[in-house]
């Protein structure tokens, strides 16, 4: 049974076994629920860079964080479509469109990004944005486009958030996220960890995503890239044991859905990042650039998958529309 009443009491035992226990426990239903041996390789592109009014506390791209990052307007067609097939010929399946917005607004730049989501579709690719917040319409609107998933990150617990962000509530991105299900959109909310939060404020916000109406599926866990200039520019890096906790819990919470490895693979050596595929993680972002940090490239990541002996996994695109929602595993827990 796919579970979405997880107690918070359930969700701290499992986060809290000992380690090896925990990964172990993971891997088990990893076997069972995904194909194993099989990574999902997406690739990031920055369509609107910086200037952004939120003030994240995590964000080189706040426009009030003095952080160095090149802000550009929204990027022409052209240069979007060819990242996006760069990406498809390096392997990539999915393509992540990102803007530093604080909600989609209806005006011509949108109308543009919804012409880049047709466009990038049209190559096969899963298309995915990250655009900030949106309404039930433009939900629709990206959905009419082609649109495959959209990215909103629940980031931390509701506990913690206003310490991270005070521009925006906790319960406006809940809200978002509601429009995208609304909508038949597929739903990718995580979070980043290293943000100067306890271990309660993580099993809390691993909570809040598994006992949503139905699990995300896609959930990215992130560490905190610190970038000069942010608040959290002095936090000091997050340590495998701890980015192997997430992952472990949420495959264990959420076991049809994709774990994906985010920010923070640059500074990882690929044993810690194997055992991080060991514990449930079965997606990353590939390519030299995040949205604006550094990241292994193409080659840097066939040869860990070489090394591993990993396979990139094909896209989900194919999969039977009404199949959509589905879990995407060897053998999905029922809902
Ligand atoms: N502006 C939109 C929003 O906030 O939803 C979309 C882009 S925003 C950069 C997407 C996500 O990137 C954030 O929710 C956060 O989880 C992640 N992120 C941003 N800066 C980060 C950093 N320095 N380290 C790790 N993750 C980061
Ligand atoms: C997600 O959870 N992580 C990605 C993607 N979704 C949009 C973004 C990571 C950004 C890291 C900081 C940067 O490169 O600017
Ligand atoms: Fe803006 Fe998104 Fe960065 Fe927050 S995370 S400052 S909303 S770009």
């Amino acid at each position: 049974m796919l579970r979405t009443d997880w107690t918070l009491a359930e969700v701290t035992a499992i986060y809290h076994q000992p380690v090896l226990e925990l990964v172990s426990q993971a891997a088990a239903i990893h076997a069972v629920t995904q194909a194993t041996g099989e990574v999902q390789v997406c690739t990031l592109l920055s369509v609107k860079t910086g200037g952004c009014p939120e003030d994240c506390a995590y964000c080189p791209q706040a426009a009030r964080y003095h952080t160095g990052v090149q802000a550009h307007k929204l990027l022409p067609d052209a240069e979007v479509l060819a990242s996006a097939q760069r990406a498809r010929d390096a392997g990539s399946t999915r393509f992540c469109m990102g803007a530093a917005w604080r909600e989609i607004r209806d005006n011509k730049d949108f109308d543009r990004v919804l012409g880049m989501v047709e466009q990038v579709n049209g190559l096969g690719l899963e298309v995915c944005c990250t655009l900030g917040m949106l309404n039930e319409y433009q939900a629709e609107r990206l959905k009419t486009a082609g649109l495959y998933a959209y990215n909103h990150n629940l980031d931390t617990s509701r506990e913690k958030y206003d310490d991270i962000i005070t521009t925006r509530t906790y319960d406006d991105r809940l809200n978002t996220l509601e429009h995208v299900r609304k909508a038949g959109i597929s739903v990718c909310s995580g979070g980043i960890i290293g943000l100067g939060e306890t271990d309660e404020d993580r099993v809390a916000m691993l909570h809040t995503l598994a006992t949503l109406a139905a699990h995300p599926e896609s959930v990215p866990v992130n560490a905190l890239v610190p970038v000069e200039g942010t608040p959290l520019a002095d936090q000091p890096r997050v340590s495998v044991w701890e980015m192997l906790r997430m992952i472990a819990t949420a495959r264990i919470l959420m076991p049809n859905t994709m774990v994906r490895l985010s920010a923070g693979r640059q500074e990882m050596p690929v044993t810690e990042q194997a055992l991080c595929f060991l514990a449930g993680a079965n997606s990353i972002f590939s390519g030299e650039k995040l949205l604006t940090t550094p990241n292994p490239d193409f080659d840097a990541d066939q040869q860990m998958f070489a090394l591993l002996g990993l396979k990139p996994r094909k896209s989900f695109k194919d999969v039977p529309e009404g199949a959509v929602l589905m879990g995407r595993g060897k053998a999905p827990v029922e809902a």
